[in-house]
């Protein structure tokens, strides 16, 4: 059986501001493994398709136009429990609500920007996670 699984991404603002290493040492320090990464300059195909579940929502054209913005660091990480483990890691949605320890909460920021600039995303289900790693390693 192959281990669990979840799709992380270093967003542009992570990558921009030199925090690609500190995020994925937060990870690689739970105990997870880094199974695939990559830096790339997502199409706006793929980014609607990621969000596709955001479709129609107020912040759907900021997300994709901020996704945009510069390369994100993808990667597969895997372990058990890596998948609500790493949502732990990430902090809340929002970086003035997350806590203190958390990735979004220690390094995160919500003011001045039109959509939150929250650094990281991870996949919130298995079916995410086998959804989002096809999308972003279509040779996982
Ligand atoms: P998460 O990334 O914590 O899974 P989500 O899937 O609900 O959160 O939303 C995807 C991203 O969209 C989120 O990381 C930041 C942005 N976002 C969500 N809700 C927002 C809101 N109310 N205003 C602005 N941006 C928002
Ligand atoms: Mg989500």
């Amino acid at each position: 059986p192959v281990a669990e699984r979840t799709l992380v991404l270093v967003k542009p603002d992570g990558v921009r501001r030199g925090l690609s290493g500190e995020i994925l040492r937060r990870v690689e320090a739970k105990g997870y493994t880094l199974r695939a990464v990559r830096l790339l300059d997502p199409a706006p195909a793929l980014l609607q398709k990621h969000y596709a579940e955001h479709e129609g929502k107020p912040f759907f054209e900021p997300l994709v136009e901020f996704m945009l913005s510069g390369p994100v660091l993808a990667v597969v990480a895997e372990g058990e429990g890596v998948i609500p483990g790493f949502r732990s890691l990430a902090g809340a949605t929002n970086p003035t609500d997350a806590a203190p320890g958390t990735i979004r909460g220690d390094l995160g920021r919500d003011w001045g920007t039109k959509v939150v600039q929250n650094l990281v995303h991870g996949s919130d289900s298995p079916e995410s996670a086998s959804r989002e790693i096809a999308l972003w390693f279509p040779e996982l």
